[in-house]
């Protein structure tokens, strides 16, 4: 049940897995606040809440944390009844889109950073392999939802995933993405002559 209650995220805008966790407190109505972390400098309250993995997201519900974005997501899911549902209720269009998610977390992200760490003929192999995910991704997509992605406001109507309001509002201008892209690159290219 949810009671009364504060709920702090710990992440940083551009990461897709924190991205999983305030999609999923957006879609439910569930406020929050956003706590933007530092990742080359890791604040001792972000090594408390993730130990084991160090990493973001972390949700604290009440003092209590919670890490790793699926087991977040389903903690949301079970702990906020009041939003719509995050999962279907169909059992088998549960598992595909749950396959889908772990496609995404598990091959298309890793085809993407290693696309950007790469260069010359390793990189034009890695991009190639990155499309051939990103195509796999947008067929899946289009099987999954042939007419659209249900509505949270309305669950019978059915819109394109860019235009869910929850999208709109979490959508980062293309322009900051970029120059985040380049950074990284430039980070992950330097560690690597240095190593
Ligand atoms: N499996 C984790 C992955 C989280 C993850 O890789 N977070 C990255 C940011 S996008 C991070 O915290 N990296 C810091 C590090 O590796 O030290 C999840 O789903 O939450």
């Amino acid at each position: 049940m949810a009671e009364e209650t504060r709920v702090i995220l710990h992440g940083r805008r551009l990461s897709p897995y924190v991205k999983r966790v305030e999609i999923a407190l957006k879609i439910k109505g569930t406020p929050y606040e956003f706590v933007e972390e530092d990742l080359k400098n890791k604040c001792p309250l972000l090594l408390k809440y993730n130990p084991v993995h160090k990493k973001i997201p972390v949700l604290v519900h009440n003092g209590k944390p919670l890490v790793e974005s699926f087991a977040i997501r389903d903690y949301i899911d079970e702990t906020w009844k009041t939003g719509p549902e995050l999962l279907p209720e169909d059992p088998y269009k549960r598992a595909q889109i749950r396959f889908w998610a772990s496609f995404l977390h598990q091959h298309f992200f890793e085809a993407w950073i290693l696309m950007s760490k790469t260069k010359r003929e390793a990189q034009e192999k890695a991009i190639k392999e990155l499309y051939k995910k990103l195509k796999l991704l947008e067929d899946g997509m289009k099987d999954l939802f042939r007419d659209g992605i249900p509505s949270s406001v309305d669950n019978k109507i059915k819109v394109p995933i860019n235009e869910l309001p929850v999208a709109k509002e979490l959508h980062i201008p293309h322009e900051i993405v970029v120059t985040s892209v380049k950074l990284l690159r430039e980070l992950a290219l330097k560690s690597s002559v240095d190593t």
